[in-house]
């Protein structure tokens, strides 16, 4: 009997290019101000839903439950920079959620239900992970990024020798 081969993923909003920039600059402006383990550019992203280790057998389920997401396009604006203390995390975040990403990631996890997922019951804290095992020093002011959200993205977590690593698998276009 062969193993089945399971696979890490997670659903995410994966910045553009410009947006990528934006988030780089302010991630290192705010990393001036303390030590830890800092996430490479390229990683930056909001995690919507984390699946964990995934059968492959299901991943179509995930396809067609992400097809289903029922949210239109918004604007987020990434203001400030955040800490938490438990998990050493260092963040850049929206200072105001806009309803429209919490009906998003409600609308993805009902979606997700028939594949056997249950959500993930803490509360939905939208960030940007800059950081890891942080000493918080000063969170400085950062200049606003504007990041028009248009769609949800299915991403791989692989981990290599230097850290994690996405691979970006598929993209939906947010519309209704
Ligand atoms: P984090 O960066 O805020 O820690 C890929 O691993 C993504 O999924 C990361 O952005 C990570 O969020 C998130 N993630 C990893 N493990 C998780 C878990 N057990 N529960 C929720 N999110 C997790």
């Amino acid at each position: 009997m062969s193993a089945r081969r399971k696979r890490r993923l997670f659903f995410a909003l994966w910045p553009d290019a410009e947006v990528r920039n934006g988030l780089a600059s302010a991630a290192a402006a705010v990393r001036k101000h303390g030590s830890g383990r800092s996430v490479p550019d390229e990683n930056l992203h909001i995690t919507l839903a984390f699946l964990g280790s995934v059968d492959e057998e299901l991943l179509d389920c995930v396809r067609s439950a992400a097809e289903q997401v029922n949210a239109g396009a918004f604007a987020l604006t990434i203001d400030r920079a955040g800490w938490w203390k438990r998990t050493g995390i260092l963040w850049l975040g929206p200072s105001a959620g806009p309803a429209a990403l919490n009906r998003l990631v409600k609308s993805l996890w009902a979606a997700l239900e028939p594949c056997g997922f249950w959500p993930d019951f803490r509360d939905f804290h939208p960030h940007v992970t800059i950081a890891r095992r942080w000493r918080k020093a000063r969170l400085p002011e950062i200049r606003p990024v504007h990041w028009p959200i248009d769609a949800l993205m299915l991403l791989e977590s692989h981990t290599g020798q230097r850290g994690a690593r996405y691979t970006l698998l598929e993209r939906w276009p947010l519309i209704r």
